[in-house]
């Protein structure tokens, strides 16, 4: 269980294992270079947020800070169930309303956090189950989102209901157990009260490739398959002393189903690599187009969950650390714009053969994102005139070129020759229709991809 932020903290150190990505770049003489993380985020079209808290708005030190470097927040408490509907069918707004003016006051975005969890909720609805349980959260869902309607950019529609460890599913909660459709549920009442805003599914531990954020990817996809109304994903980043090696993989493998990525809650462990992991952060989310913004998750070290840990940008009087300085240094450095309109295609090379075969069997088109030194590719198996019941794919690797990941194909091997064979839900498909799985690697990637039907 993760109650308690001890439990919670030890969960995190043992899981953010990796390979800092890359070290800060100090910049000198750039005239152009904007001062503060909010005008330099917004260079490449980004905003740089942070979560605060209603109760310390009245500290001039941290409105300071506040007005003049962030350009989003997130209600670091405000907007949860307990605080918005502390009896059923009796909503107050007092909290959320003072950070949403905060936010309006500086023409900051504001993330509207979270609209279902199954921490902090009402003791009445943790008394809840069933029927009665989905239709009071649905009802909750459709009277905030509609209370907050046009004034919020993101929602954070469902919050961390994935499992830990292995399994990639979903973890057990009074919601969960009110039916499996309880997320999509959740996502079309948000989309029907307020359809300005982004909807978002938020969690951790999902920051590099692993079991449970591919539980997530495999439900966004289906979501995005099925019409269900999804925007975006959000990665908290609650990081220790390591970055995953994966971590702009990962992003990058969301963006390509069609989704804006945001990091949510980023605070990472006070130590020698805290300047360095924060930049690393940053300079992933600047690589991948559709990482939309970044939002520490508090603004001084004093303000953060995370006692002792000094986990934040600012040290307890409100200094800039050196954290500060790196990622400043890495917004101003550039990268990849944000587009202000989605794509209607996810962004890539175009496939490198071109589907559907003209006889059975099957063929396996390539679609390469690739950057210095590794590369996330989405492989499309389309059927020929016969329905597949499983399927292997095979690409050849440049030398020196490794796998470090799949999702949604098992692979033999990691260089030279790779074969992906088709988990158990996506071996079967029908005469001329198509299924994708993924995977990531260092080096080049392959070119080509070749299908036989099994
Ligand atoms: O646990 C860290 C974050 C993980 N992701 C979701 C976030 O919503 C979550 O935020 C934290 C807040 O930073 C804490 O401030 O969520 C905690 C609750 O699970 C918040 O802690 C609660 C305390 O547990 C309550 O005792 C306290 O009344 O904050 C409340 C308001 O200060």
């Amino acid at each position: 269980m993760l109650n308690s932020r001890r439990a919670r903290s030890g969960l995190l150190a043992m899981v953010a294992t990796g390979a800092v990505l890359a070290t800060s770049v100090a910049l000198s003489g750039n005239a152009d270079a904007a001062t503060t993380l909010g005008a330099s985020a917004a260079q490449s079209g980004r905003y740089f947020g942070a979560a605060i808290a209603a109760g310390k708005l009245g500290d001039a030190t941290y409105t300071r800070i506040l007005n003049t470097e962030f350009s989003a927040v997130t209600p670091e408490n405000e907007m949860k169930w307990d605080a918005t509907e502390p009896s059923q069918g009796r909503f107050t707004y007092t909290n959320g309303d003072r950070i949403l003016q905060q936010g309006q006051s500086m023409g900051a975005k504001v993330r509207g956090h979270a609209l279902l969890w199954h921490q902090q909720q009402p003791s009445w609805a943790q008394s809840l189950s069933g029927s009665a349980l989905r239709s009071a959260a649905i009802n909750h869902v459709t009277q905030v989102a509609t209370h907050y309607k046009g004034k919020i950019y993101a929602w954070d529609v469902v919050n961390e209901a994935f499992a830990d460890g292995g399994s990639g599913g979903r973890r057990d909660s009074n919601l969960q157990r009110t039916g499996n459709d309880w997320i999509e549920a959740a996502f079309r009442a948000a989309r029907a009260a307020d359809p300005a805003a982004k909807l978002c599914y938020n969690d951790y531990n999902t920051d590099g490739v692993n079991a449970k954020s591919t539980g997530v990817y495999n439900m966004v996809r289906d979501f995005k398959s099925r019409g269900v109304p999804i925007d975006c994903v959000g990665f908290q980043s609650h990081l220790g002393t390591s970055i995953p090696g994966d971590y702009q993989a990962n992003l990058q493998r969301f963006a390509d189903l069609g989704v804006d990525v945001q990091i949510t809650e980023l605070d990472v462990a006070q130590g020698g690599n805290q300047a360095n992991i924060y930049a690393s952060v940053t300079k992933a989310c600047l690589a991948v187009s559709r990482c939309t913004g970044i939002t520490v998750w508090g603004i001084r070290d004093s303000d953060s969950w995370r006692t002792g840990e000094n986990p934040l940008l600012f040290d307890n009087s409100g200094n800039k650390k050196a954290a500060y300085t790196s990622v400043l240094n890495a917004l101003n450095a550039g990268g990849t714009t944000t587009p202000t309109t989605p794509p209607t295609t996810p962004p890539g090379t175009p496939p490198s053969s071109t589907p559907p075969p003209s006889g059975a069997g099957c063929t396996a088109a390539v679609s390469l994102n690739s950057w210095d030194g590794g590369y996330v590719a989405t492989v499309r198996v389309t059927a020929g005139s016969s329905a597949l019941s499983g399927w292997t794919v095979s690409v050849t690797l440049p030398s020196g070129g490794a796998i470090t990941g799949a999702w949604s194909a098992t692979n033999s091997g990691t260089s030279g020759t790779v074969g992906f064979r088709n988990v158990d839900y996506n071996g079967n498909v029908a005469a001329g229709a198509s299924t994708e799985f993924g995977f990531q690697g260092t080096g080049g990637g392959p070119g080509t991809a070749t299908c036989q039907a099994s």
